[in-house]
């Protein structure tokens, strides 16, 4: 793969979890307390999907099936839970990047909440393509 050298890309994204405390008729069924979202966007919702083939989340082990693979937008995961903890969240770019993917972490958080019962815990990263490959130059550029 040639690659656009002495070029750098960079393309800001925003990560993090939404929660929102569950029903109590719910919490007596089950141990869980809060329904919670993790997702993955572009700044200003801006789409990413025409460079990031697909995020892999890794969730605590208490939960089945811990690493959840999403190939579409909206690069998000829902959940139901009582615990919070740390996500190891993969980025992997499309084939044509020839890009290694990038780790992520992200502590989910439960509480405290905001007046209207939600909260919001975000992060932001900045993936780097130095030198990218002609063909990622072009997907980024020609977006
Ligand atoms: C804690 N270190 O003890 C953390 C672990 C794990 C949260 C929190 C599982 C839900 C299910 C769940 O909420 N795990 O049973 O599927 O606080």
């Amino acid at each position: 793969q040639r690659r656009t050298k002495g070029v750098t890309i960079v393309r800001p994204i925003v990560y993090g979890n939404i929660a929102t405390p569950l029903p109590p008729r719910k919490t007596q069924e089950t141990d869980h307390t809060h329904k919670w979202t993790v997702s993955v966007r572009g700044v200003n919702g801006e789409d990413i999907s025409y460079y990031v083939k697909k995020v892999v989340f890794k969730l605590h082990e208490t939960y089945q099936n811990p690493m959840r693979t999403i190939e579409q937008p909206p690069f998000e995961i829902s959940e139901t839970g009582w615990g919070e903890f740390e996500l190891a969240i993969k980025l992997h770019f499309v084939p044509e990047s020839n890009e290694k993917p990038v780790p992520l972490y992200h502590n989910l958080r439960l509480h405290p909440y905001e007046e209207d019962g939600t909260i919001l815990s975000a992060n932001k990263n900045k993936p780097v393509f130095t030198d990218p490959t002609e063909a990622m130059y072009q997907i980024l550029t020609q977006h």
